[in-house]
């Protein structure tokens, strides 16, 4: 296979002529971003031939598809990670500094393409790297939001929400597909036609439409020609202020579409792991599935004429229930358009679906109200009756005279359609995943699905691309992995095992520990210019960054850190390893106690990083805006890698592995893909503490626990949560933090008091804490225990967890891309 030749004086050249193009500037007059966007052209123009000769390679073999159908793809900048995955990297370098630029700064320019939310959004990110690089013929299906997730300011402690206007420069990278858009249809009503054949038709009247038109984004492989495509959906108006609509005095009609393209692809909803049941999310989902699905028949019947196949050739990966609309809306396309019967539609669609499930939280099961649902999408209400009417049907046979199994299990009930329950009737596949999550799945949420169709449930332990979060964000670690043991582990990355050869080598842990320090001062210089605040990198970074959420548990790290700080307090001379404590975290807008969590982390860091009488021994930092880009430096530099969910509630977690990959040692409870880590890495080279979720479920199913007790009998504790509602932290205002408090102590009429368990787990929290402190005084040992976990990460690659995919629920097969032919 031959692969991309860079030829920097060419390369030269037409990052300078771009730059007179675009800019009408010479080279040396233009500003960073103005190279970056000459850059990304030049970049551009390399990908686009293998971009089409891997779409003619894909025609040519006919193959497999996979679309992956998500709401979110939180993909982060693309030009460093595209020139390293064509190996251009070293020569863009080379040619940028003869042109006097930095490639650090000029990537530093880039937008990050923030699509998503978190974890799910960044796997589906993760997943479109490893299909490309291991070639397999899929597409990225989703929103081309105007707006992404907001970037998070920090004004006076608290979160501010600035709106993401990521496109305000344009996209170099894009390319807009006018010919491939359709139309998608709102509202209205359905009328009934029977035909001679006495056959019903169903016409959708009077409805409102949009127009789709997608817009593709490359997905480049590692260094094998193969470019994939994301295809992402933008809303236009059909027809506006057409003289057919002032002519029958439909101004109005008209109007109303043009307002419902501009509102759809609007703005991303920022909740993470909460549904809020909104009608523009609903609308959203819908638009992005139907133009997605009908693209992909469309694509298919432009080869085959018999529909009856399309499985065969095509298959849907739902992530998450949010595009579960795609079950129903295929069965409209095959009904109602391609005129098939009701048992071979649903033959048909139950072998092309597949549905992940992400998370156990009850609060993020989407349930869409009956008026709502049926009020927007009505012939495909109709349909989802009929899907409903049958499987209950079904669940009655299997359990004669078990109505409870049909209240648990009906897709429709309580005047609501229960997407999880749509998706799991409608797909050949439900997975969980981490084996943990999976089980929980099995043995509760999704029991009584679990026992009607076993055959369905399946784990696929989630991954991450060590392209992005090795190679591109830890170049220091990356080329000593690589000067130790090859490159291999590069597309393969369980070959990273053989680092263990050295991790006693005492030169290699020193070089080990010396490449940490380079990256921690390299975060550092970040902090300082984001922050203001000095750390000192000889101390040990003890990061938790991930959405805050109140299962994730931020509390309780900051509570400790409270309890840490009065210690010092009343003993100035205590031994302790300098620790800096780093935060990153985004609140969903509404989410009034995680943005009271926010405010505390840095109440609480301004009161300790003023406080020269524990001579710096904690420094607090919540980093603002964490996101794709910084994380890449963050996890880089981290020492301790907190994961510290109550048990059973993080489905896996990714950040986890990012860190482990780093080389940061895993503080954590036995919850989501921790358990696996610990496997992999073995208990002595992590720090595990806590209720397992065996026991938190048990406690859970007798109504809690009385924090009180703790509470009265623990005076550390005690004497942490006064200092919530006491003003130590809010001198101006006492009553700040009550809620905090108060979602700790009190049993609240939403929730029982302390849901999460954080009073329950904290002495057990503090003790592992203290491990990790005597631990680091040791550095032999937390060099070997890092480079442990660097070595033992393998099995944590994307490249894997795709492979599982193919194997066991897709059945893609492999292309390869020459680009001699
Ligand atoms: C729902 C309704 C309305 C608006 C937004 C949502 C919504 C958005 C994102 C709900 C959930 C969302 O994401 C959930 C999520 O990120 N789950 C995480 O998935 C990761 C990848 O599998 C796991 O590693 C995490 O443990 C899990 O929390």
């Amino acid at each position: 296979m031959s692969s991309y030749q860079f030829n920097k004086e060419e390369f030269k050249q037409e990052v300078t002529s771009n730059v007179k193009n675009l800019f009408r500037r010479t080279i040396a007059e233009a500003t960073p971003k103005q190279v970056f966007q000459a850059v990304a052209y030049a970049v551009k123009d390399v990908l686009i031939d293998e971009w089409i000769a891997t779409h003619k390679e894909y025609e040519k073999e006919d193959a497999k598809t996979l679309y992956y159908m998500s709401m979110e793809f939180l993909m982060g900048r693309a030009l460093g990670n595209d020139i390293i995955n064509i190996k251009a990297r070293d020569g863009i370098r080379e040619a940028l500094d003869e042109l006097g630029f930095d490639l650090n700064v000029i990537e530093d320019q880039e937008r990050d393409y923030a699509l998503g939310n978190g974890g799910l959004g960044r796997l589906a990110a993760c997943f479109l790297d490893s299909l490309a690089t291991l070639g397999y013929p899929a597409y990225g299906c989703g929103i081309r939001y105007k707006y992404g997730m907001f970037k998070q300011e920090i004004k006076d402690g608290y979160q501010i929400e600035v709106p993401d206007d990521w496109l305000r420069d344009g996209n170099p990278f894009e390319v807009r597909r006018d010919e491939y858009a359709v139309e998608v249809k709102f509202g209205g009503y359905v009328r009934t036609e029977c035909d001679q054949y006495g056959r019903n038709h169903f016409i959708q009247e009077n409805y409102q439409s949009v127009r789709a038109v997608p817009y593709d984004l490359p997905i480049v492989g590692y260094g094998n020609n193969v470019v994939n495509t994301l295809m992402i959906w933008d809303a236009e108006p059909i027809n506006t202020f057409n003289l057919e609509s002032f002519d029958k005095g439909d101004y109005q009609t008209a109007v109303e579409q043009e307002n419902l393209a501009k509102n759809i692809v609007e703005v991303l909803y920022p909740n993470d792991n909460h549904y809020a049941g909104k009608e523009l999310r609903l609308k959203q989902q819908y638009f992005f599935i139907s133009a997605s699905v009908q693209r992909a028949v469309n694509k298919f019947k432009a080869k085959h004429d018999d529909i009856h196949k399309l499985p065969e050739k095509v298959v849907f990966q739902m992530n998450d229930t949010h595009p579960t609309v795609a079950v129903p809306e295929l069965m409209r396309i095959l009904l109602d358009e391609e005129g098939l019967t009701w048992e071979e539609a649903w033959d048909i669609t139950t072998k092309t679906c597949a549905y992940t499930n992400h998370t156990i939280m009850a609060e993020a099961l989407e349930k869409w109200p009956l008026e709502l649902f049926s009020r927007l999408l009505p012939r495909i209400y109709q349909i989802v009756e009929e899907i409903n009417r049958r499987f209950v049907e079904r669940i009655r046979q299997t359990y004669p005279g078990d109505e409870e199994k049909v209240r648990s299990m009906a897709i429709i009930y309580d005047g609501q359609v229960k997407m999880a329950h749509l998706a799991i009737a409608g797909s050949f596949s439900v997975n969980g995943v981490a084996q943990l999550h999976t089980e929980i799945l099995k043995k509760k949420v999704l029991k009584d699905f679990y026992e009607m169709d076993p055959w369905k449930f399946n784990n696929k332990t989630n991954g991450i691309t060590q392209r992005r979060f090795l190679l591109h964000g830890n170049e220091l670690l990356a080329s000593w992995v690589t000067d130790k043991i090859g490159d291999e582990w590069i597309t393969d990355l369980p070959h990273i095992k053989k680092l263990a050869l050295y991790a006693d080598d005492e030169k290699c842990q020193q070089e080990f520990m010396n490449i940490k320090y380079q990256n921690k001062l390299r975060l550092a210089r970040y902090i300082k210019e984001n922050n203001g605040i000095d750390v000192d990198p000889r101390s040990i970074f003890d990061v938790q960054v991930k959405r805050l959420h109140e299962y994730k548990r931020q509390l309780l790290n900051i509570l400790h850190v409270m309890y840490l700080y009065n210690q010092l307090k009343d003993n100035p001379e205590m031994d302790m390893v300098p620790r800096t404590f780093i935060f990153g975290a985004k609140a969903a807008a509404g989410y009034k106690i995680a943005k009271l969590t926010i405010k505390l982390i840095n109440s609480v860091a301004d009161v300790i990083n003023n406080d020269k009488s524990i001579k710096g021994k904690i420094k607090v930092v919540f980093i603002e805006d964490y996101r794709v880009s910084n994380a890449e430096w963050i996890f880089a530099a981290a020492d301790v890698s907190e994961q510290i969910s109550t048990a059973s509630k993080e489905a896996s977690g990714t950040g986890n592995m990012k860190f482990m990959l780093n080389g940061a040692l895993t503080l954590g409870t036995m919850d989501g893909a921790n358990v696996e880590i610990v496997e992999e890495v073995g208990k002595e080279y992590a720090f595990i503490f806590g209720m397992t979720s065996d026991e938190v479920i048990a406690y859970e199913t007798r109504g809690g626990y009385n924090p009180m007790d703790i509470f009265n009998n623990d005076q550390d504790i005690r004497r942490v949560l006064m200092q919530l509602i006491n003003g130590y932290y809010a001198p101006n205002n006492t009553e700040l933090f009550r809620d905090l408090y108060n979602s700790l102590l009190n049993t609240l009429s939403t929730s029982r008091a302390d849901t999460y368990f954080n009073l329950k787990d904290f002495r057990a929290y503090a003790e592992a804490q203290k491990k990790v402190d005597q631990a680091y005084r040791d550095e032999k040992w937390w060099a070997k225990a890092a480079i442990m976990n660097v070595a033992c990460s393998g099995k944590f690659t994307s490249d894997r967890t795709i492979q599982q995919y193919v194997d066991e629920i897709w059945h893609l097969d492999k292309v390869t891309v020459d680009m001699d032919e």
